[in-house]
């Protein structure tokens, strides 16, 4: 027999036990802990490593019914950015751009993030309108974003057709020079070695499937497909997850689910050094470290728990991609995927209390939570821990939904979602 296990040598060509591997303890639940976090996804873990880093709990398990990082945050296409349009969410979303700025430092583990620029294409007046309206926002937030014309456009982002003849002519667009990509496992896997090296249980396999409560009403703990664990605190952080959560505690929140694709193209060196977005003709695109295109569609119209969508969406998006960027008419596809995301009538997350005493929610980040993961896991962090929301996240309650306060970012998406 070799000496070698299959497993053992791809630790050590990973360089395992080196510091920046998929490492982390892997606990047997307790029976009892101060905070259970429901989802292993970039918000619950992130949630978890601020939790113990500052707010010294550290009495703290992650339960995950799947693996690590396997939900929403290793199916995005990692878009990150702040140039929303009201100031709730400028706030919201700069918090978290100010705290990605430092995170591969602060948690020893390269994320790749990239502040390569997110540029957001015009093709109409109506988009000239949106995108100005924009820019003028986020810089009264004090947000850098600046309007481009055609010309300069192209100058940031080579491959791009401004052509007058295009089916839909470039009219300009919008830059945040600060916006970018990161990898979006690596940010699951970086805040669970964070969280575990502080003490936290992350528990994988691990599905909720009931949320116990006390004679107050308040909770108790959570059944899981490992037994009953009991808790002080539940915060869920469960993305598609939420509603069916929700009502296991006798809640019902205002969150449907929609599926939505993404696509990477073979491999080619690098030739795209931006992000750009259409929501006019439906697409985006990026180029990953390891050279693939990194194209996402539109959400489907329809609800849907399930992680893959219809191949005339990618059709439709690949067209809108090759009349922007004719130069990738003859690249291959390589694989495609979807996720279910979880989406609010205005657009916008929920994070706070709810009114059960000890339950605690965050959701509805629908199709752009990835750019909010360290953001919502540190603010959901305070949240448990103070037992009240920060002044950031307080306008995103629940109970926005019965007062009429709505954050309406339906715009935001910057594509058609
Ligand atoms: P998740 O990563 O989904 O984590 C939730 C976890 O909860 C899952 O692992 C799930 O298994 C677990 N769970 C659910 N129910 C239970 C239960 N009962 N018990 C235990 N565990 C449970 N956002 C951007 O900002 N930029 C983008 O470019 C972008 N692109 C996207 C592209 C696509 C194709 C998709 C699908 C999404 C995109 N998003 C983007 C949105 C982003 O991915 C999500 O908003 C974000 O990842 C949500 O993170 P999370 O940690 O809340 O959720
Ligand atoms: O929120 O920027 C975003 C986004 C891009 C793709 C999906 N969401």
């Amino acid at each position: 027999m070799s000496h070698f296990s299959f497993p053992s040598l791809l630790a050590k060509a990973m360089g395992a036990n080196k510091g920046w591997t998929r490492q982390w303890a892997k606990p047997q639940p307790k029976s009892r802990y101060d905070v259970i976090i429901v989802g292993a996804g970039g918000h619950g873990l992130a949630c978890a490593y601020y939790l113990a880093k500052e707010h010294g709990i550290t009495n703290v398990a992650v339960l995950e019914k799947g693996w690590l990082g396997g939900g929403n945050t290793a199916r995005n296409t990692t878009v990150i950015r702040s140039n929303y349009l009201y100031d709730e969410s400028a706030r919201l979303y700069e918090h978290a751009l100010g705290l990605w700025e430092g995170l591969s430092r602060e948690i020893n583990y390269n994320l790749m993030f990239s502040q390569r620029g997110v540029l957001g294409l015009a093709h109409t007046v109506h988009d000239v309108q949106i995108l100005k309206r924009h820019i003028h926002a986020n810089r009264l937030n004090g947000i850098d974003s600046e309007w481009l014309t055609p010309e300069q456009a192209k100058a940031f982002c080579p491959p791009l057709n401004i052509s007058a003849c295009a089916r839909y002519p470039i009219v300009g667009a919008s830059l945040q020079r600060r916006g970018g990509v990161a990898r979006h496992d690596g940010v699951a896997w970086g805040f669970a070695r964070a969280a575990s090296a502080r003490g936290v249980h992350i528990i994988e396999n691990c599905a909720v499937t009931a949320i116990n409560r006390g004679a107050g009403g308040e909770v108790t703990g959570v059944e899981t497909t490992r037994g009953t664990i009991g808790a002080q605190k539940v915060a869920l952080s469960a993305a598609a997850g939420t509603s069916g959560l929700m009502e296991m505690a006798g809640l019902k929140i205002p969150i449907e689910c929609f599926t939505l694709q993404a696509l990477v193209s073979e491999p080619v060196a690098p030739v795209f050094p931006c992000v750009a977005m259409s929501n006019t003709v439906h697409a985006y695109i990026s180029q990953s470290d390891k050279g693939e295109l990194v194209i996402g569609a539109g959400t489907e119209q329809y609800f849907s728990y399930s992680q893959r969508g219809p191949l005339h969406s990618l059709e439709h998006t690949i067209a809108a991609v090759c009349e922007m960027f004719p130069l990738f008419t003859r690249l291959r596809m390589l694989r495609n995927w979807g996720g279910s995301v979880d989406v609010t009538p205005d657009r916008s997350p929920i994070l706070g209390l709810t009114p059960v005493p000890g339950l605690y929610l965050n959701a509805g980040w629908g199709t752009g939570g990835f750019k909010a993961t360290p953001g919502a896991g540190h603010l959901l962090a305070f949240t448990v821990a103070q037992n009240r929301p920060h002044t950031i996240n307080a306008p995103f309650s629940l109970k926005r939904f019965q007062t009429g306060r709505l954050i309406d970012e339906a715009a935001a998406a910057a594509v058609a979602h």
